[in-house]
């Protein structure tokens, strides 16, 4: 806080981070803030810089059997930038006060969420190439308001972030796109990997509005700028003309545009499914927290090493 801050009762320090907030100007990390924002931001970039660590392995898992060189570079540079991503926001929480061991410590424990989609299986190439189309498109479409939150660390962050993500999502388009103009059984792996990564995509956006405990507040606050199901059918509305300039079906027999509402309607989303999900009982949940944990516990010689070292800088 600033000495000029410092002399401010609480309440006017409330109504200073108010007046901020409504001139859609940013609070910085020496600022006052309740609370109840910095507690609910780092729950979100936390949970935000998990999902971006845990979901570099789903994508690993094709580094070693990518069939061109090409492809070998382009997957491993994807992989790297997300860890880069992870990174970034690990920093932020810092500023927060976050300490970025003990949140590493509460993911590996299952005591902090990562985002439901990393915990479905990648079974073929074209897996990759959906991830990138879907998974990376879905990403920026949440994270692209994000580059706006109130919070100027994390909204610098999502920038960056942002810029790769785009990148990502080409590369992805551009791999199915090969695919597609290859053999039948090349389509047919990229319209099996639409099939299996529709749905969890959509979930990515998170519950439904109604059912959405955090929503209200973290847009009052303007952390986030759009409600779950507004970016969802965001998602869906730019998604649908790309599946058919690819030639893929979506798996949902309900799309179809609605003249009236200006948007594309879609089926039910399976609740259901998120929920076994992001309570730990999704297809992949123990492998890939197991998979953290081994590479948390190899890792220690490095920490210990560094650790040393910058020891020594100091005597
Ligand atoms: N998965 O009240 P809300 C990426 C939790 S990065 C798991 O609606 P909120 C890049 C939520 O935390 C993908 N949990 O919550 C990449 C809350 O739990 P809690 C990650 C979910 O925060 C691409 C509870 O449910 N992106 O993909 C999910 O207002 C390719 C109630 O939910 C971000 O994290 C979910 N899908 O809205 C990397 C973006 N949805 O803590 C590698 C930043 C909700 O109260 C390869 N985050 N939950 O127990 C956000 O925008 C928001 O946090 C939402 C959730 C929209 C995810």
């Amino acid at each position: 806080m600033t000495p000029a801050a410092q002399a401010l009762s609480e309440p006017e320090l409330e109504r200073h981070f108010e007046q901020v907030i409504e001139r859609d100007q940013r609070i910085e990390p020496r600022d006052w803030m309740p609370d109840a924002y910095r507690k609910t931001l780092v729950r979100q970039v936390a949970q935000h810089a998990h999902s971006e660590i845990i979901g570099m392995q789903p994508e690993a898992n094709w580094i070693t059997r990518a069939p061109s060189l090409r492809r070998k570079a382009i997957l491993l540079a994807k992989v790297q930038d997300e860890a880069g991503h992870g990174l970034y926001l690990y920093s932020a929480t810092e500023t927060l006060g976050a300490d970025r061991t003990e949140l590493t410590e509460k993911l590996i424990d299952s005591k902090q969420k990562y985002s439901s989609i990393f915990n479905y299986p990648t079974l073929n190439f074209a897996d990759v190439g959906v991830i990138g189309w879907l998974v990376d498109g879905a990403a920026i479409c949440n994270q692209v308001p994000l580059c706006r939150s109130s919070f100027g660390p994390y909204a610098r962050g999502m920038v960056r972030i942002c810029k790769e993500e785009s990148f990502h999502q080409r590369q992805g388009f551009e791999l199915l796109m090969t695919m597609m103009r290859g053999t039948d059984a090349q389509r047919r792996m990229v319209q099996d990997a639409t099939d299996r990564w529709w749905w969890p995509s959509l979930m990515m956006f998170g519950p439904p509005d109604h059912d959405s405990p955090n929503t209200a507040q973290s847009m009052a606050w303007k952390i986030k700028r759009h409600t779950n199901d507004e970016l969802r059918q965001r998602f869906v509305d730019m998604t649908v003309p790309q599946a058919e300039a690819l030639g893929v079906t979506l798996p949902d027999p309900e799309i179809s545009w609605n003249d009236e509402r200006g948007h594309y309607d879609f089926g039910e989303i399976d609740w259901d499914e998120f929920k076994q999900v992001i309570s730990g009982n999704g297809p992949c949940n123990a492998e890939r927290l197991a998979h953290r944990r081994a590479a948390h516990e190899d890792g220690a010689w490095v920490r210990e090493a560094a650790a040393a070292y910058a020891a020594k800088q100091h005597t």
